[in-house]
Parts: C-alpha cells; structure tokens; sequence
C-alpha cells in the first residue's frame, strides 16, 4: 500500500483561500469595503470599534462581525447603535476563517451594506494566516504587552496595512518604546501607518477613522 502524505497546513489555507475568493466576489458584487482587526486578547480591539462607530456612522451603512471562542459579550457591547452586529462563537478555534465569516454572511443584507468590520479572535498568530477576502489588515498592540511583540510575532505586523498602539495612556507605566517599535516595523518591510491611541479615553480615534474613511472612499 502506498502511503500519501497530505501536507495538512497547506490543504487547509488552500481550501480557506477558496472561500476567502468567494467571500472577495460578494463584496466587489456589492461594493464593500472590509477591514479585518486582529491583535492579543484584550488589546483594545472592542473598545477601538465602539468609539470609531460615531466617526463612521453618518457616513457608512456598516456592519461588525465579532469572534470569540465563546460569549456575545463584545456583540452585546456594539449593540443598539443601529449597526447590525453578528457574534461569531468559535468554540475553541484561535481564529476566524473564511468559511465562517461567508456563513455570517447570510445575516447581513448586502445591499445595506458599505463597511463591514471583523474583529478576529484574540490572538497575534493564526489569524494572519486566515484572510476572509478582506480590503484591510490592521493589528492592534497595547503598551502594557511589550515592545517586543512586532519582532516576537512578525507575521501579523508585516501583513498589517495599520498598526494601532492602543493604551498610550499607561506608556510611562509600562516598559514599551514606539520609536523601538516603530523601527521594528520598519526593519520587516512595514509601510504600515501608525496610530498611537488610547481608545478608551478617545484619544487618537478620529486620526484613525479618517484613514480608514479615506480608504473606503478611495476603494469606491
Ligand atoms: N488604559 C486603557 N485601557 C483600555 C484602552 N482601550 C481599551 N482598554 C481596556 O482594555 C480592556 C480590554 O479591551 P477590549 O476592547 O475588550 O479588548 P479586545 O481586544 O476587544 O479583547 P478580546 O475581544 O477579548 O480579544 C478593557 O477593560 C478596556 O476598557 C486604552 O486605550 N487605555
Ligand atoms: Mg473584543
């Protein structure tokens, strides 16, 4: 009997890659611009979004789809701003694939649609692997996790069209240097744009809504 070897990484982005293809011919059937937000857990991702929607919403017919491996507690924290909101629940998968933001899909009304936002599952590996047919890449780095995450985990970074540095308020609290960071990004090929934040208190959102809104104007 012979044996077949299946190299199962590249099967598996192969078969994602399809369905991401398929997920790109429904938003350039229906104009829309999608932004895939990825980082750590807890960097900021959530939080970024909710103060971006008073930027977004006089402009752009939006919506949010929100991994999790479980709970709707990010869904439930996006919700009742008149953007639809779908809570995707992993159940132990690190990241959204394509397959999965296609099924989510079907809750959306295309038609109503311009902007669609995806905040990946908490995690600086796997999701950079998945793309869903996305427009955009933008990871999220929080002060308190180290300036040493771009050079640790570059994959995500270097595939990352904006890097967001959220919690720049507690810089002087914790050891992270944005110049240090800054070059890190530079020495992988980055042309990333850089937006300092600290999304909590408002700070630095709107300079990142206004790129982002460019873009979308730009695409359509
Ligand atoms: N000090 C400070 N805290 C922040 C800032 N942005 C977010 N936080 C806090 O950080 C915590 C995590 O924020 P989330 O927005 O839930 O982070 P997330 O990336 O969506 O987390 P997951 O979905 O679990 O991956 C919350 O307690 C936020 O209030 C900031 O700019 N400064
Ligand atoms: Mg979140």
């Amino acid at each position: 009997m012979t044996i077949k070897k299946i190299d199962l990484n590249t099967s598996i982005l192969a078969n994602n890659e399809i369905w991401a293809q398929k997920n790109r011919e429904l938003f350039d059937t229906h104009g829309i611009f999608t932004v895939n937000m990825m980082s750590s857990p807890g960097s900021g991702k959530t939080t970024i979004i909710e103060k971006s929607l008073e930027y977004f919403i006089p402009h752009f017919k939006m919506g949010i789809i929100v991994g999790d491996i479980e709970t709707t507690e990010d869904a439930n924290r996006l919700k009742g701003r008149g953007v639809p909101v779908v809570q995707i629940n992993t159940h132990g998968a690190c990241h959204l694939d394509a397959r999965m933001i296609s099924g989510a899909l079907n809750s959306f009304n295309l038609e109503e649609l311009d902007l669609l936002i995806v905040e990946n599952v908490g995690n600086l590996v796997c999701p950079a692997d998945f793309s869903f047919g996305e427009d955009l890449k933008v990871a999220v780095l929080s002060t308190p996790e180290g300036n040493d995450k771009v050079r640790k985990y570059p994959d995500m970074f270097r595939k990352s069209h904006a890097v967001i540095i959220n919690k720049i308020d507690l810089i002087d609290f914790v050891d992270f240097n944005l110049d240090r960071v800054e070059r890190d990004l530079k020495n992988l090929g980055s042309r990333a744009e850089i937006f300092p934040m600290a999304a909590s208190k408002g700070q630095g959102v709107e300079a990142w809504c206004q790129w982002l809104m460019s873009k979308v104007r730009k695409a359509n």
